[in-house]
């Protein structure tokens, strides 16, 4: 018996429990398709909140009709709320598999449980759930947030060896409550320690957007008379800050030292142009990985618990070489 009729008799059985009625006993294999045969994908992206995101959706879309998956996905504009109607929705359509990239880490235990429990196999891809149930999904697919944060301390602990005075940091943090956010956070923290002239003097989040990295980083300016970093969990906040630091009358690059994440290309070209200092990668280009594995649990192989995206850095220099072939 194949995995998706298992599947399909085990959501059938689930729907009588809950309906109380008899359930016809359909003789469909497809799952939630149009009856083609196609591995039927529920994917709810969080928004399009970034250059990353954009991109991310890009590869997520290109590579479901390359892998010929039929894809419905949802945006849920950064609202935990919304993922949770799409996720169930995915359900109710009765998709193969559920994929979704959750806003937050916290509160997925609930509908996570009800795909479970409606034999949809569900996989994290890019961010991770605090769960501690590690039965409610498949596997995840995303970077280690928390290295990138360490890779970006570790560089600005190895360019400020020599300073003898305090150097003052700001920090725009992404999405409150988003893995990448504490993660990238927790990670720089630890690696910053290794030099106590480096602190922390103001970290408040931008929501990962160009507009609020502005707008956080005009009142870090007006707060703090003597900003050396700062410390951006994407490029789209530091790019974002980069006007509201020229428009306080400062050189980014120069008089504030600015590190970010992701490597998107405007990012890239801050970097190459001098304005950002130093862009620890995390890649977008999920989508091909992601349907490899949704064709794997589909047919219920089994697939490893966790997989990393391999990701670089990029001084001023390697960002010039780079950006001719970057995609994104
Ligand atoms: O760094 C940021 C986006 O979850 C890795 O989300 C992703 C992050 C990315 O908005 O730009």
């Amino acid at each position: 018996m194949s995995t998706r009729r298992t599947r399909t008799i085990v959501a059938a059985l689930a729907t009588v429990l809950l309906a109380g009625s008899v359930a016809a006993c359909g003789n469909s294999d497809t799952g939630g398709d149009g009856g083609d045969g196609k591995i039927v994908l529920g994917f709810s992206q969080v928004g399009a909140e970034s250059g990353w995101r954009t991109a991310n959706t890009t590869s997520i879309k290109e590579a479901a009709t390359e892998a010929g998956i039929e894809l419905k996905f949802d945006d849920a504009q950064q609202k935990q709320e919304n993922q949770i109607k799409a996720i169930r929705n995915f359900i109710q359509q009765k998709v193969d598999v559920i994929a979704f990239s959750p806003v937050v880490e916290s509160g997925w235990d609930t509908v996570l449980k009800e795909a479970k429990d409606a034999g949809i196999p569900v996989i994290l891809t890019d961010r991770a759930v605090d769960s501690a149930d590690r039965s409610l999904y498949k596997t995840f697919l995303g970077s280690d947030f928390v290295k990138e944060g360490r890779l970006a301390g570790e560089w600005l602990v190895e360019q400020t060896k020599t300073a003898t005075g305090p150097v003052n940091i700001v920090e725009l943090q992404g999405t409150t409550g988003s893995a990448p956010a504490n993660d990238r956070k927790e990670g720089f923290a630890a690696a910053i320690a290794a030099n106590p002239n480096l602190k922390i003097v103001a970290s408040q989040s931008g929501d990962f957007k160009r507009a609020d990295g502005k707008q956080v980083m005009e009142q870090f300016l007006k707060a703090n008379p003597d900003i050396d970093v700062l410390f951006a969990h994407n490029d789209d906040m530091g790019l974002g800050a980069l006007e509201a630091i020229t428009a306080a009358g400062k050189v980014p690059g120069k008089d504030i030292t600015i590190i970010t994440i992701d490597a998107v290309k405007d990012g890239m070209q801050a970097l190459a142009d001098g304005k950002f200092n130093f862009i620890a990668e995390c890649s977008p280009l999920l989508g091909p990985q992601l349907m490899e594995l949704v064709k794997k649990v589909e047919a219920g192989e089994e697939v490893p618990a966790r997989i990393e995206t391999e990701e670089t850095t990029f001084t001023q220099e390697q960002a010039k070489a780079a950006l001719p072939n970057r995609k994104y």
